[in-house]
């Protein structure tokens, strides 16, 4: 009755999302329009490519590959510029409260992300170490909703995929979760991450009674 844990980077560890904001609002204000905060939500747990594609849409503005290529790698080392003012005090609340009660269990965990600077982000805030193995944006051929990110995960904490418990503040990163049969557990809007096995508002929430009750399920 082994359990492994897979964490999503944004919205669970960290809030990069902010940064993404900045990042993108920069890039529509430079092609003339405006980007808000309820356009960055749909950009939660997308790719990178994916995203500026959406971006667009929202601006109706198309560009040849090779601008796009461009402003990916602008939009890109605008946001590094955030990434590396990152410290241990941008850690979400009950995260590494929960990375203690994990370690004192046994549990292992590894990242499954959709960010090609998930590795940098975790040495920001010093976590790095931590996690037995590191799945991100660079290592996958298909994006969450696609189960791949996770099933990867589960191959290096050496488990079924029925023994893991994924930790997804996305819609997409659920649906992930789901179609690679793990437990999946919701964290941010209950209302929005409805198809999740169970949900919390943080991770203050994840007590050592609840991961206790996962294995022996
Ligand atoms: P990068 P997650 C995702 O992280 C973000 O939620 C999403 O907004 C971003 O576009 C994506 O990573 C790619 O990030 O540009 O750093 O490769 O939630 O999957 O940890
Ligand atoms: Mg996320």
């Amino acid at each position: 009755n082994k359990i492994g844990v897979i964490f999503d980077l944004d919205g669970v560890i960290v809030d990069t999302a902010k940064y993404h904001f900045l990042a993108w609002k920069e890039l529509a204000n430079h092609l003339g329009f405006e980007f808000t905060e309820a356009h960055n939500e749909l950009l939660k747990g997308v790719s990178r490519v994916r995203s500026l594609e959406i971006l667009l849409g929202i601006g109706k503005v198309e560009l040849s590959d090779e601008k796009k290529q461009e402003f990916l790698v602008s939009k890109n080392e605008h946001y590094l510029q955030y990434i590396h003012k990152m410290g241990p005090e941008e850690i979400l609340p009950g995260a590494s409260n929960l990375l203690d009660t994990l370690d004192d269990l046994g549990i292992q965990y590894v990242l499954g992300s959709a960010s090609k600077n998930a590795p940098l982000i975790l040495k920001q805030v010093n976590l790095f170490d931590r996690f037995v193995g590191i799945v991100d944006g660079n290592s996958v051929s298909k994006a969450k909703p696609d189960p791949e990110v996770f099933l990867i995960g589960a191959e290096k904490l050496k488990l079924k995929p029925e023994q893991c418990v994924v930790f997804e503040d996305a819609i997409a990163g659920i649906d992930a979760a789901n179609a690679a049969h793990m437990i999946s557990i919701g964290v941010g809007d209950k209302e929005t991450l409805s198809k999740a096995d169970f949900n919390v508002e943080d991770l203050t929430e994840i007590t050592s009674g609840f991961i206790k009750s996962l294995i022996t399920k």
